[in-house]
């Protein structure tokens, strides 16, 4: 089937809107998509999300509904909260939450008050802003303590968290980020936790495919309330989930509903349910550890051409590039990569000089590009285009990156996306 898709009903009612999601379509086959926390969704979880469950109200949770008419929408969100559970070893899942960010204010909400201590990683450092970061709300209605990584080894820093978390005994530590290209050590901030009385909450947004393909440790026996995003290694629709032991379950749900959030995105709860059970299958666990293998190869290539990887490597989905060596601002980087048809986004590294908007790195991921079939032999051709295009970011070299651009067109059209059939 060629692109764009068949959109009949929207190039009917609105040519311009279908035109713009044709150009997203084309766009999305076309180029190398490098962002870790982006992926390609399947076309079932794309039917799933675009259903008339979309029109219908559920204020409230199965069996006990603020709506009637629920006959149907409790057996989805059940269906999703048991797939849920079972795939992550866990008591209680709440499905509703309508991303990450409304998800972890719900476990404030559940947990905290405001003027408490709280911990996280710092946004620099690779933590998310709602782990307390100063410019989120979680930053300036609660007092937002910050650990991050080892100036020597880009590792984690476990003296610091356990020295803070005893000192300033926060409610919550939150594990987990956006830039944390290492394993993370469930047991160890358990240990930090229960040592300072805090909770653990870890938000394995980033890693969530990972672990439900068992090829990243899993929370579950350590942390006291799970957060994650459904879209990104998932490769579930943009939505969230909050998950724990039994003993939590009441009061993560109160925080979510009535605490937060209205009535749930009941299209987005049923494309929740798809994503949850393709990922119980035994093709998603051999896709998680893909994703793994095809980053460890792409980091080694890519340190093979002299990039300065933080911690040195990778053990999960995404790689931290330090540019400053080749004297490329990690903007600039991402803007020539872009015009080479490979999507990064800048990012700021561990001890960053420079300012997040123009930070000295980008930020690399290889969900996408293993849900399209590349595999570690590919790596050192996609290394290969990262350098050369980095290399002409600085130089100019505009006639590099366009050649780059067809290079990168001709192996994704033989390695059609999941929900975008082949070009033509
Ligand atoms: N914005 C997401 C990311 O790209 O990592 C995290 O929320």
């Amino acid at each position: 089937m060629p692109l764009p898709l068949p959109h009949p009903a929207l190039a009917a009612t609105d040519p311009e809107l279908a035109a713009l999601v044709a150009a997203e379509e084309r766009l999305q086959a076309d180029t190398l998509r490098l962002i870790p926390s982006e992926n390609y969704v399947s076309t079932a979880v794309l039917e799933a999300s675009g259903t008339v469950l979309q029109n219908k109200y559920s204020e409230g949770y199965p069996g006990r509904r603020y709506y009637e008419g629920q006959q149907v929408m409790d057996q989805v969100e059940r269906l999703a909260r048991d797939r849920a559970t079972a795939l992550f070893g866990v008591d209680h899942a709440n499905v509703q939450p309508y991303s990450g960010s409304p998800a972890n204010l719900a476990v404030y909400l559940a947990f905290a008050r405001p003027g408490d201590p709280v911990m996280g990683m710092a946004l620099p450092m690779g933590g998310h802003l709602t782990h307390g970061w100063g410019v989120s709300a979680t930053g300036s209605w609660f007092r937002g303590i910050q650990y991050g990584v080892r100036r020597d080894t880009g590792l984690i820093d476990f003296d610091q968290v356990r020295d803070l978390a005893l000192k300033e005994r926060p409610k919550l530590i939150f594990c987990g980020g956006t830039a944390l290209p290492r394993t993370i050590d469930f047991a160890a901030f358990a240990e930090i936790a229960e040592e300072s009385g805090a909770l653990l909450v870890a938000d394995v947004a980033h890693i969530a495919g990972l672990i439900a393909g068992g090829a990243h440790p899993s929370p579950a026996p350590h942390a006291d309330v799970i957060s994650t995003t459904t879209h990104k290694t998932l490769r579930g629709p943009r939505g969230a989930m909050l998950m724990s032991r039994a003993e939590h379950a009441r009061a993560l749900d109160k925080a979510v509903f009535p605490g937060l959030q209205g009535g749930p995105h009941n299209h987005t709860t049923a494309a929740i349910a798809v994503a949850l059970h393709e990922a119980a299958q035994p093709a998603f666990r051999a896709y998680a550890h893909a994703v793994v293998a095809n980053a460890r190869a792409l980091a080694a290539a890519l340190s093979a051409h002299g990039h300065d990887l933080v911690s040195g490597g990778t053990d999960n989905h995404l790689i931290l590039v330090d540019l400053t060596a080749k004297e490329v601002p990690g903007k600039v980087a991402a803007q020539a990569l872009d015009r080479a048809g490979i999507v990064v986004n800048y990012n700021t590294v561990p001890y960053d000089p420079r300012k997040p908007f123009d930070p000295s790195g980008i930020r690399i991921g290889t969900p996408s590009l293993t849900s399209r079939g590349l595999t570690p032999e590919h790596m050192p051709a996609v290394a290969a285009w990262i350098d050369r295009a980095v290399a002409a970011a600085r130089t100019g070299d505009e006639d590099v990156l366009a050649r780059i651009r067809t290079e990168v067109a001709d192996l994704m059209a033989a390695h059609p996306a999941p929900g975008l059939p082949t070009g033509d």
